[in-house]
């Protein structure tokens, strides 16, 4: 368990688990559907998983893509293309945005079918792993795939919590996984930006520097959000703006003291729950 909340550091066993877990079965895997949250495109992007994925072909689907800033997310895509991954953004609230998946799993695959072919076999279901950090999306993806609820989802944290095979028609076979981090997050404002998007268990985080931190980063990259949602006049003074916002939504104690503790929760909700409006909050670094 962390000790220092203001550190975050989240490395639960069972992500080491599934790790072990996707190490064992990856050489039946076909291609991997690395799943991103288009709303934090580069933080969201599991860290060192190119050796364990060894070589197999891969779509990188952008879930959440009706939340997000597209003018911003569309430049992060646009780099990922140009390294040259497959990128296929999805808005997993509508239904029929997932058909482009299969169509590009099987135009990578059609070589394998091939040789199967060549060799006198028949072509066979594509087996397709589903991966990515918590609560990116990657069991309402598989939902959207298979046309019905077959997996459990949540707007938290978790709810994965170990690797499963699903068969749906259309020739592909999925294997879901619990979402994973990687041991050492050693960057911290990458942390930061998955721990106020749901990415983070909650608990391992202090409310307190986490609210500061979305206050700081809207303030950045989308100043007028900020100040429309809490009526704000100006963005100045960190201490005014809390007090503002505690004025408006009532976080007061008795003799209309502040109540930090719920101004901060008012912050944090927002923030996941998409008050702001449509947001991206990763930027490519400036050459
Ligand atoms: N609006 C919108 N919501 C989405 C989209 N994709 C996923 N969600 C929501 O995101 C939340 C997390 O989805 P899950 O499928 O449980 O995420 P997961 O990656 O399986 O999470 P873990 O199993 O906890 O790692 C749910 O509330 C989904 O409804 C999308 O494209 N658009
Ligand atoms: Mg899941």
């Amino acid at each position: 368990m962390n000790e220092n909340k203001t550190n975050i550091n989240s490395y639960p066993g069972h992500m080491a688990k599934a790790r072990r877990e996707i190490k064992e079965k990856i050489d039946l895997i076909d291609i991997v559907y690395e799943v991103i949250d288009a709303r934090m495109p580069l933080s969201s992007k599991v860290k060192d998983i190119d050796s364990l994925l060894k070589d197999k072909p891969r779509i990188l689907v952008v879930t959440k893509y009706d939340l997000c800033d597209k003018e911003e997310t569309d430049k992060i895509l646009k780099n990922y293309e140009e390294q040259g991954y497959s990128v296929i953004p999805v808005m997993l609230n509508q239904s029929g945005t997932t058909d482009k998946i299969i169509k590009e799993s099987n135009r990578l695959l059609e070589p394998m079918q091939q040789l199967r072919i060549k060799k006198g076999l028949k072509p066979r279901s594509i087996r397709a792993l589903v991966i990515g950090t918590p609560n990116v999306g990657k069991s309402t993806l598989i939902n959207s795939l298979v046309n019905k609820k077959v997996v459990s989802t949540g707007n938290r944290p978790g709810v994965t919590r170990n690797l499963s095979w699903i068969r749906i028609g259309q020739g592909i076979e999925l294997l879901d996984s619990p979402g994973i981090l990687w041991p050492k997050l050693d960057d911290q404002y990458q942390a930061k930006i998955l721990a106020c998007l749901s990415s983070i268990k909650e608990e391992l985080v202090d409310p307190e520097m986490l609210a500061m931190f979305v206050i700081d980063l809207l303030k950045r990259l989308y100043p007028e959000r900020l100040k429309e949602r809490y009526k704000l006049v100006n963005l100045d003074n960190e201490e005014n703006i809390l007090e503002e916002i505690a004025k408006r939504r009532g976080a007061l104690k008795k003799g209309g003291i502040m109540d930090y503790d719920k101004t901060y929760q008012i912050i944090l909700r927002d923030m996941k729950e998409n008050n702001f409006g449509l947001i991206t909050v990763d930027r490519l670094k400036e050459e």
